[in-house]
């Protein structure tokens, strides 16, 4: 039988199946996985020996596994290897070479049909791989000639035919042999067992980790680079030596990871009483690299912006992003690699625990408040927005097609705010004695959420049950707040209503448990309630666990202010149409630092979106004068630290207007009325800039720091983001000594932070015009060699909003130093352009998203993760006014009809045009 019609994807007609599985011209057929379908292996893998012999482009790796038939599994069961793109060499089982007849081998795996009877035996396998040809960064690949590798979430079947899932758990020996000359530095997982010289100029290192662990955990490196050494002395006195690796004549820029580091690991002793468990502890930073960084065990492979910092080529944030990154991947030796996931649906196991871990280490080295602010603005603007688009998925996911594509903010994120609600509900105690059930229950497992779940239960006695939704139930919460206080009964009532919206495979949701901080605020400060009756309190929490609460506070004296959700107490959309004078009160006198901030964020808000609906419809946008009063009153009140002043005159960014405003987004409009509104609240506060900048050691004649050495800690970097917030907001106003005073200040910057910030200034504020131009040719000549700091100068140029970006992109495109092989680069400029320059993206002709999927389609063939990754800018189209909404479709459906895309690609993209 055949199809009526002509398949879509290659225009002839195909077999009966649907033609979405059957064309043969797809590449990308990957079949759906479901958590439902789970089994545990029918084979372990026990133990693993590989020997690599390394070379450019014909790398032989044989590999010897012994795997044990699992309990309950039948003789004769097949035993089914992963591999992907893989040249197999040859194959024997218990020493024996195996007849071509006698396995099977097709485009994802190798089957050995009849394994021996026996409950143990030994399959070698050898390969051949070409580590410069793959350009997919998945595997073996090289970065600056040096060998690296990338085996999460499925790249060991890159390397080797192997079961690659988390839990096949083995103990790994790796031998690696290369040129010594070429390749002085062998490193591998665990420790260094043995080293040596070999025939004609080659050597080799054996590494061996005692720890079982997943293949997407193994890792190696060879190459050339610069190390830098620390001793560390473990909590119970176990000596440990740190190694940094960079690229030739860099070691100097790797002091503040290495600082980094050691902090991160005194902090997981201290705080969660984790000690590290090898002898040694490598870091190697590649400059081509799909992600951040990767936790492989006892050997972190970096991308080298989260390594490499000095302050004249790194920002404040660089420095800040380094830290992060650093304890991240350090956490993750506990939370990721001694307990591992027992298949990919639980990644948020691992990501959204090691996340809130990563949190809590800044928050305790920096400031609390602001570090707080700071990830609650990420979640919002990066997570919000896709749980209400089409790519919505619970925090835990049931299915899916390419599991790259889960490495979401929605696992990542979110997953750190429910291990966050969890410490909530249960308190410090709870939560640290439901961790360390969690260490000693699980040490050496592949665990479930379940699992971690049922720790704490035991651990405290709590019913975790309805919580639980919270790793489900896809889409953010609403919860909407009504009170009305009764005057002469000194009462308060406020009745709650949650509710959660449909998400695609989800149309009805259950009530969840949320726990709610709640306050109350008079003119003179706070208002404690005498009383507080209809809901359940927990901690100093209210536990919402119906759709419908109604909460009665008494002995509540004068009308208050609701400051509600302190502390961001669960990543929910509040609805409280509070009045501005509330808002008012709150953005001045909240004793709760993040409601404070939040206060002057929702007060902007309102006047943002009333503006950009004005804009949109022709009007003109109406003026506040009290947000200048508010914004002038915070920058000048010196008892509150500079980053956090920093952060409250930083106004909504207009993905963030976007997304309140939800429907018939017009960006043209909200950057209009929020330039409008950034000029206004300049003008208010610009006759304090210089008073300011004296109080914080600035000197106004330059807008840089008098005299002083640079410091990268949190208390200098604060003072450098109020300064530079306090002269960006001058230059918006037009003010002509702030524009006078950015120009001194790029000249003279004596860090990069200062130069970075005065150089987005000039080319955004004035695109194209002599200064914009000059600055930015000065900056390309002095830093054209260091590929991190040009990627700042590509990335400025890519996100300068304006009607000539389209243009821009593809000027910088045909800039010699751009390549498509390069991840860093491509974020630089395709990545800056989609997701940080709204109006350029969504230019009103459209020609923002026909350019990015051409460009997307042309990535998808050299590098299809990273090529999936820039897809998702697409995944609030639905959200845009008619006339863009039909345009962003019609780019999407053209690249759609592109019939070799990847899986990655296409699994994105279907998502997105579903419904
Ligand atoms: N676990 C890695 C991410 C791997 C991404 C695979 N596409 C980095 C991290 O979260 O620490
Ligand atoms: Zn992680």
């Amino acid at each position: 039988m055949e199809l009526a019609r002509p398949c879509k994807w290659c225009a002839t007609t195909v077999p009966s199946q649907p033609y979405k599985k059957a064309c043969p011209l797809r590449t990308d057929q990957g079949n759906t996985v479901r958590l439902k379908d789970y089994r545990p292996p029918a084979y372990t893998a026990r133990q693993v020996d590989l020997v690599f012999q390394l070379e450019p482009e014909q790398t032989l790796v044989a590999v010897k596994t012994v795997f044990e038939r699992n309990e309950g599994i039948e003789v004769g069961t097949p035993l089914v290897l992963d591999g992907d793109e893989l040249e197999l060499v040859s194959l024997k089982i218990d020493g024996v070479e195996i007849a071509q007849t006698e396995y099977r081998l097709d485009a994802t795996n190798l089957t050995i049909p009849n394994p021996p009877a026996g409950q143990k035996f030994e399959v070698q396998v050898v390969t051949r791989l070409n580590p410069t040809a793959n350009t997919k960064l998945m595997g073996l690949y090289r970065s600056g000639g040096n060998y690296c590798t990338q085996c999460e979430a499925e790249g060991f079947r890159r390397i080797t035919f192997f079961p690659d899932r988390p839990d096949v758990l083995a103990v790994y020996t790796t031998r690696i042999e290369a040129d010594k000359q070429a390749n002085p530095l062998l490193l591998g997982n665990g420790n260094c067992v043995e080293t040596g010289d070999l025939p004609e100029g080659r050597h080799y290192a054996t590494w061996h980790d005692p720890h079982p662990k997943p293949s997407y955990l193994f890792a190696l490196v060879a190459g050339d680079l610069d190390s830098v050494w620390r001793e560390f002395t473990t909590a119970s006195g176990r000596p440990v030596k740190l190694g940094i690796h960079v690229e030739k004549g860099k070691g100097n820029r790797a002091g503040y990871a290495m600082d980094a580091l050691v902090r991160s690991m005194r902090w997981d002793e201290e705080v969660f009483g984790r000690e590290y468990d090898l002898d040694v502890f490598n870091i190697v930073a590649v400059s081509d690299f799909n992600m951040g960084a990767m936790e492989n065990k006892g050997l972190n492979i970096f991308n080298d912006r989260y390594v490499l910092a000095d302050p004249e080529t790194a920002t404040d944030a660089d420095y800040a992003g380094i830290e992060r990154v650093i304890a991240h991947e350090y956490f993750h030796n506990w939370t990721g690699n001694r307990i591992t996931c027992r298949d990919w649906f639980q990644l948020c196991l691992k990501e959204g625990l090691t996340v809130y871990r990563d949190q809590e280490f800044t928050a305790d080295e920096r400031s609390r408040a602001v570090q707080r602010i700071g990830d609650v603005r990420t979640l919002r603007a990066s997570q919000f927005p896709e749980d209400a688009g089409p790519l919505a998925h619970p925090v835990r996911p049931r299915e899916y097609r390419e599991i790259n594509n889960f490495y979401t903010a929605t696992v990542y994120e979110k997953g750190a705010e429910i291990v966050r609600m969890l410490a909530t509900l249960l308190g410090r105690d709870g939560f640290r004695r439901g961790m360390d059930l969690y260490f000693d229950r699980h040490d050496g497992e592949a665990a479930t959420i379940e699992q971690f779940l049922k720790c704490f239960v035991d651990a405290t006695e709590t019913d975790l049950s309805q919580f639980s939704l919270w790793y489900e139930q896809a889409g953010t919460p609403a919860v909407k707040l009504t009170s009305d206080y009764k005057k002469g009964k000194d009462r308060l009532v406020v009745e709650i209503e949650q509710s959660v919206p449909p998400t695609p495979g989800q149309k009805n949701k259950k009530p969840m448990l949320i726990p709610l901080r709640l306050g109350l605020v008079g003119k003179d400060g706070e208002i404690i309630a005498s009383e507080i009756s209809g809901a359940e309190v927990r901690g100093d929490v209210l536990a919402l666990s119906r759709r419908k609460t109604k909460v009665t506070f008494r002995g509540v004296g004068k009308r208050p202010a609701l400051s509600v959700n302190r502390g961001f107490s669960a990543p929910v959309a509040i609805e409280a149409k509070q009045k501005k004078s509330d808002l008012a009160l709150l953005a001045r006198h909240d004793s709760d630092p993040f409601n404070r901030s939040q206060a002057l964020q929702e007060y902007a808000l309102k006047l943002l979106v009333a503006a950009a609906k004005s804009v949109s419809r022709g009007k003109k946008p109406s003026t506040d004068e009290r947000l200048g009063e508010i914004m002038a009153a915070t920058a000048r009140d010196s008892t509150l630290e500079p980053a956090f002043r920093a952060q409250l005159l930083a106004l909504p960014a207009e993905a963030e207007i976007a997304r309140v405003i939800g429907k018939n987004v017009d960006p043209d409009a909200i950057y209009k009325a929020r330039t409008a509104l950034v000029r206004e609240a300049g003008t208010a506060i610009e006759h304090l800039r210089e008073s300011i900048q004296l109080e914080l050691g600035i000197d106004p004649s330059t807008g840089i720091e008098a005299g002083a050495d640079y410091s990268a800690d949190a208390e200098a970097a604060g003072k450098r983001a109020l300064n530079n917030v306090l002269i960006t907001l001058g230059v918006m106003a037009g003010s002509k000594t702030a524009i006078a005073q950015s120009l001194v200040q790029y000249a003279n910057a004596a860090n990069m932070t200062d130069r970075f910030a005065a150089l987005i200034r000039i080319v955004h504020c004035h695109p194209g015009d002599d200064a914009a131009e000059d600055a930015l040719s000065r900056f390309e000549e002095m830093y054209r060699d260091d590929a991190l700091v040009m990627d700042k100068w590509f990335g400025v140029q890519a996100s300068a909003p304006g009607k000539g970006s389209v243009r821009t992109i593809e000027k910088l495109m045909e800039h010699p130093a751009f390549s498509m092989k390069n991840p860093n680069r491509v974020r630089s400029v395709l990545g800056q352009f989609a997701m940080n320059n709204p109006t350029g993206f969504n230019a009103a002709n459209g020609k923002g998203y026909d350019l990015m999927a051409a460009r997307i389609g042309e990535l998808d063939r050299i590098n299809p993760q990273v090529a999936a990754r820039l897809l998702t800018a697409y995944r609030s189209w639905r959200a845009l006014e008619p006339k863009r909404r039909k345009l962003a479709q019609g780019a999407l459906k053209q690249l759609s009809a592109q019939t070799e895309l990847s899986r990655d690609s296409r699994d994105i993209l279907d998502r997105m045009l579903a419904g």
